[in-house]
């Protein structure tokens, strides 16, 4: 510290220990002998005669709070203030008139612990907390950091506080609208970005959410599968996903719409057909119509459609045979209205005969038997031929079937009835294609087809599930069964060619909407088909072959 400077603090702060550095410091400095009085004074204060204080005090050697730190008693103090014309009642009037800051100020410099000294000080802190309260006035961000900017330390914490709080006020429509649109996410990142952009909105429903999606990424999958894939999933394996609350309903919901769930929910077990053993034989006088295929491939279905169609369309005459309650609860099962329940496979003895007549466009009446084969049928005749084990059951069935075959009374038509996409489907270590390519030699074999052979067609079923359109479907089936079936269609065209049978095409085929496997919203339309074949091969009554006639 340089001499002018040292000075200014003796000068301001009026202290025995300043005055006596500076004295040490600068002992020829030009404010030595000031320094050297200041001292005096200071150290004798209460020795020095009050006309003399009163000079030194008027000559600013010294001030009254220079004074009053030394210890100047406080009668001595009060005559000289007096003697100064410092009175306490003159300055406590100017703060109570003017209120300013500069009278406070003043009032307290001379008399820091006069009687009204609590009062200018709280008036004081009142003048000085005036743009604080102002700025809260205001209250915007901007005011209090401003404030911040002008008073800094003073309300700080205060101003902090509430500027965080304006800012999330400012934030809540936009936090609230975000969430909103969010809220529903099945994406555990939507809601850790949601916190980080708006934290303190919804803080810990975005937690739940997120532990909630973590923990159901796997429910996640099995939605997107049935989503895909409506079948995906069996009635039954949704069901017991609901009952151990893995699957909400909403989540069914959210895949099917909430009448597919209503059925879904409702589904108890597949509809009942009546289990009846094979006819020895089949009726006279009708077309026998029969339905081929691998298990499960849509035989009962098809079947099921046609009569449920035919009926609707009034063109159907059920005739009492063996199969008639069969065929009556089957066709009830697709009624066009609700939601159809399929039945469960057809059980190896149970061949049903069932009996009609059908009405063309020309009011003509065609006589003709459909019959519902087992798929098990195709594993036995491969067993047959290839000296497996057969029990009793499946080698009667086989036999009973053959002689319907070769019975020469009635002519035939063969739907051999394939799924679309399961050419690679196993039973007993075979494919769906192996056991087609081996029935079509085994009917070559017995010469099945030659015998009083109307018509062949091969209804490729459940085309719902080739992702294309509705148009493309027949040419879709087409290819299928020509590049995945080859070692069946080839030698089924030759076969055909070979005996006659004109019309060999491949059919596709849809019972409707299908869903979980068991359930259907029937559509109609691909019935049409295969009535329309029928008409065409069957002879109408009392007129020609239909065919001849088109
Ligand atoms: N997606 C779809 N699935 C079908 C269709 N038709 C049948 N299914 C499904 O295939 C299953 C079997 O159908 P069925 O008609 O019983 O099959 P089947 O050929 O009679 O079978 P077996 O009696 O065992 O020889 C049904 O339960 C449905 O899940 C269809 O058109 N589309
Ligand atoms: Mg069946």
């Amino acid at each position: 510290m340089n001499e002018n400077e040292l000075w200014q603090r003796v000068s301001q702060e009026e202290t025995p220990e300043l005055c006596q550095e500076y004295m040490d410091t600068f002992p020829a400095g030009p404010h030595f002998k000031d320094a050297e009085n200041k001292l005096k004074i200071i150290r004798g204060c209460n020795s020095i005669q009050l006309m003399f204080l009163k000079k030194y005090v008027q000559q600013g050697l010294i001030s009254l709070g220079a004074l009053q730190r030394a210890g100047l008693t406080e009668p001595k103090l009060t005559m000289l203030q007096e003697q100064l014309g410092i009175v306490e009642s003159k300055y406590w009037d100017a703060v109570s008139a003017l209120g300013t800051r500069e009278a406070c100020i003043e009032y307290l410099k001379y008399f820091p612990s006069g009687v009204h000294a609590p009062q200018v000080r709280s008036i004081l802190d009142r003048i000085d907390d005036e743009p604080w309260y102002n700025a809260c006035q205001i209250d915007t961000i901007e005011a209090y950091k401003e404030y911040m900017h002008q008073y800094p330390g003073r309300h700080n914490a205060e101003a902090e506080a509430r500027i965080k709080s304006l800012h999330l006020i400012g934030l809540k429509d936009e936090a609230e609208n975000v969430w909103q649109s969010i809220k529903d996410s099945k994406v555990a990142d939507d809601f850790v970005a949601y916190k980080r952009n708006y934290p303190g909105f919804h803080d810990e429903e975005a937690d739940q959410k997120i532990a909630w999606i973590n923990g159901r990424q796997d429910i996640y999958r099995l939605i997107d599968e049935m989503k895909a894939d409506p079948n995906a999933l069996s009635v039954f394996e949704i069901q017991d996903y609901l009952q151990s609350h893995t699957l909400t309903t909403d989540d069914l919901e959210e895949v099917f719409g909430s009448q597919k769930t209503q059925a879904i929910l409702n589904y108890q077990s597949p509809s009942i057909l009546p289990a009846g053993g094979a006819p020895p034989e089949l009726s006279g006088g009708s077309t026998e119509v029969y339905f081929w295929g691998t298990p499960s491939s849509g035989k009962t279905c098809a079947l099921g459609g046609i009569i449920s169609n035919a009926g609707r369309k009034g063109i159907l005459e059920k005739l009492q045979c063996t199969g008639y309650d069969y065929m009556t609860r089957l066709s009830n099962i697709f009624d066009s209205k609700g939601y159809c329940t399929f039945p469960d496979s057809t059980s190896i003895g149970n061949i049903q005969e069932m009996m009609m007549r059908l009405i063309d466009k020309k009011q003509k009446t065609h006589s003709v038997t459909l019959v519902d084969l087992a798929g098990e049928l195709f594993r036995c005749v491969y067993a047959q031929s290839n000296g497996l084990f057969l029990d009793d059951e499946r080698t009667a069935t086989l036999n009973t079937m053959l002689h319907y075959l070769t019975d020469k009374r009635n002519k035939k038509m063969h739907f051999f009835v394939v799924e679309y996409g399961a050419q690679d489907k196993k039973w007993e270590g075979l494919t769906m294609a192996n056991y087609l390519a081996h029935m079509v030699s085994f009917l070559e074999q017995e010469q099945i087809i030659k015998k009083s052979t109307v018509g062949v067609y091969v209804l490729v079923t459940k085309c719902d599930k080739i992702p294309c359109s509705r148009e493309e479907r027949p040419e879709k089936a087409f290819r299928f069964v020509e590049e995945e079936l080859g070692e069946f269609w080839g030698p089924l065209q030759r076969i055909c060619a070979r005996n006659g049978v004109a019309d060999l095409k491949v059919l596709s085929y849809s019972v409707g909407d299908v869903f979980a496997q068991k359930l259907c919203k029937f559509d109609p339309s691909d019935t049409e088909k295969v009535l329309e074949k029928i008409f065409v091969h069957t002879k109408a009554e009392g007129g020609t072959w239909g065919w001849l006639k088109e």
